[in-house]
């Protein structure tokens, strides 16, 4: 419980560095970050008094038992009596987040007299640090990712679609003690490997590249991996495609500590890629926190703040690609922790290319 204590006083210091009496919290990430419960149509308006948790009949026993005892849970909110009663005059919500129906919900509940402010990324940015038992956490999703990798490499067989390969990952997680899939798996071979992002067909593996992108769930906390391998065998230019990704993935993982500026991080793996002779085929981002949610903050990328620095205690993707629309693709993706010293990698997992 000693987590959420923190977690709720942290924040209640934060309204009173912003100018809030309340934070309207509706998304299931802050909801279990802040409670301890995990509550998709859930709620929690916290004040400096109380923690107050809503939760319907299909959700309330398992509040009453499950979130924080700092956490008051109620089925039958009544909001407006609440800011009556706690004199509450500015409430934050998470602008990024609460619809615009939900945003007119609230207002309609508590009235015109309401200063309404969007907390923007507050919950967010906080999230990025991790504690100790959070990064535990996802380094036993990860681990339970790694175990699927390996089972995979054993019982491919020509025969399969990608979607079985898919299927075949997922049940191995869940079977090993993921709560479920921390996304839609991504399995492409072949042409289709081009896609970075591509959706696993029901057809059988094409020869070539299997990108496999996908992690397992523990306690709330994703883990994300990136595996490529070789379907049959690797011509001398998937080889040389696969090197350039593998080296550009290498620098900038040495790169990442505390205080280098997140979009270097980037830079280093675009200029890899991109004087290889690869120039614009590598289109997204280097990576991206992982935490309570997939994809979170710091965000590696060119467009960041240019005074935006990777920081100790956050977690962060490593996962630079090469695309060549209609021919095929590569990706390789590791988790980072940020230190002092540098970063600690999380994923523990062969990448020297893999033919099968
Ligand atoms: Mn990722």
């Amino acid at each position: 419980m000693e987590k959420n204590e923190s977690r709720i006083r942290n924040l209640r210091q934060k309204m009173v560095e912003l100018g809030l009496d309340a934070i309207y919290i509706t998304s299931a990430e802050n909801h279990l970050y802040v409670t301890g419960f995990d509550n998709p149509d859930g709620y929690v308006f916290l004040t400096q008094n109380n923690a107050f948790m809503f939760a319907d009949p299909r959700y309330i026993e398992a509040a009453k038992a499950e979130a924080s005892p700092l956490c008051t849970p109620l089925e039958k909110p009544d909001l407006a009596k609440i800011v009556n009663d706690e004199g509450i005059k500015v409430v934050g919500y998470e602008d990024r987040r609460l619809t615009c129906s939900g945003f007119e919900r609230l207002k309609s509940t508590l009235g015109d007299k309401i200063e309404y402010k969007g907390i923007g990324d507050v919950l967010t940015e906080i999230r990025s640090f991790k504690t100790r038992d959070e990064i535990e956490n996802i380094i036993a999703a990860q681990r339970i990712s790694e175990g699927a990798f390996h089972h995979i490499c054993k019982v491919l067989n020509y025969d399969m679609t990608e979607i079985e390969v898919a299927a075949e990952l997922e049940y191995y997680m869940k079977k090993h003690g993921s709560s479920k899939p921390s996304f839609d798996t991504i399995c492409v071979s072949g042409s289709a490997s081009s896609r970075p992002h591509g959706v696993p067909r029901p057809v059988k593996l094409e020869k070539g590249f299997l990108t496999m992108d996908y992690g397992a769930m523990v306690n709330g906390y994703h883990s994300d991996m990136t595996r490529t391998v070789v379907i049959g065998k690797a011509d001398e230019d998937m080889k040389r495609l696969y090197n350039t990704v593998l080296k550009a993935q290498l620098e900038a993982e040495a790169a990442v500590r505390e205080g280098v500026r997140n979009r270097d991080v980037d830079g280093i793996a675009r200029n890899i890629i991109y004087s290889a002779g690869y120039e614009g085929k590598f289109g997204h981002g280097l990576g991206h926190g992982v935490g309570l949610e997939i994809h979170e903050l710091p965000v590696l990328n060119s467009r960041v703040d240019e005074n935006m620095t990777l920081k100790t205690g956050q977690v962060v993707t490593v996962e630079p690609g090469i695309y060549i629309e209609g021919l095929y693709g590569c990706r390789i993706e590791d988790m980072m922790l940020v230190t002092e010293n540098g970063g600690e990698l999380l994923t523990d997992c062969p990448k020297e290319l893999i033919e099968l």
